[in-house]
């Protein structure tokens, strides 16, 4: 069966990437399904309403079930968000999930020494890039976990 992917982005955090997001859930979609296609999409305010939704404890708990579900976490952490920190540490204590983090170090910020810290280099993976090597990166990171 295809590969289950959970993608994190910045929904209440900002979303200013929210572009940016949807190219990666894009790529992402070649390697798998993504369970979290809402969070690239234009509709999605900063408020994260819309109409169909549930209350936050429903979002919550679907999320973390998606999250079990999944075999591989991919995060944009540009966008400081407190529900992407909190999905990538329950992911973390969820053993053999193997999770990537995207960070852009042109957008001047300096990411949190939890995220960057948690780096382990082979199932929690930090890297900095600029959005012309998403592509790339992407296929390095998913061709490396065929290898295993
Ligand atoms: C409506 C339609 C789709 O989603 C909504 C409402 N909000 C959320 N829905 C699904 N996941 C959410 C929602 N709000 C936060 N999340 C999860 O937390 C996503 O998986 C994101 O990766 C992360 C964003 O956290 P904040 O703190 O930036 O909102």
């Amino acid at each position: 069966s295809r590969m289950k992917i959970y993608f994190c982005g910045s929904i209440r955090g900002g979303r200013s990437d929210q572009q940016l997001y949807q190219r990666i859930v894009q790529e992402l979609q070649k390697y798998g399904s993504v369970l979290t296609e809402h969070v690239s999409s234009p509709e999605l305010s900063d408020e994260g309403e819309l109409a169909t939704t549930g209350d936050d404890r429903d979002i919550h708990d679907r999320d973390v079930d998606w999250l079990k579900q999944s075999d591989v976490v991919v995060a944009e952490v540009t966008q400081p968000s407190l529900g992407v920190g909190y999905e990538l540490g329950r992911a973390v204590d969820m053993k053999k999930k193997k999770m990537l983090c995207l960070f852009r170090p042109s957008s001047g910020r300096t990411l949190s020494a939890m995220i960057r810290g948690a780096e382990d280099g082979k199932r929690f993976l930090v890297r900095d890039y600029s959005e012309e090597e998403l592509e790339t990166i992407l296929r390095e990171f998913f061709s490396s976990l065929e290898a295993v």
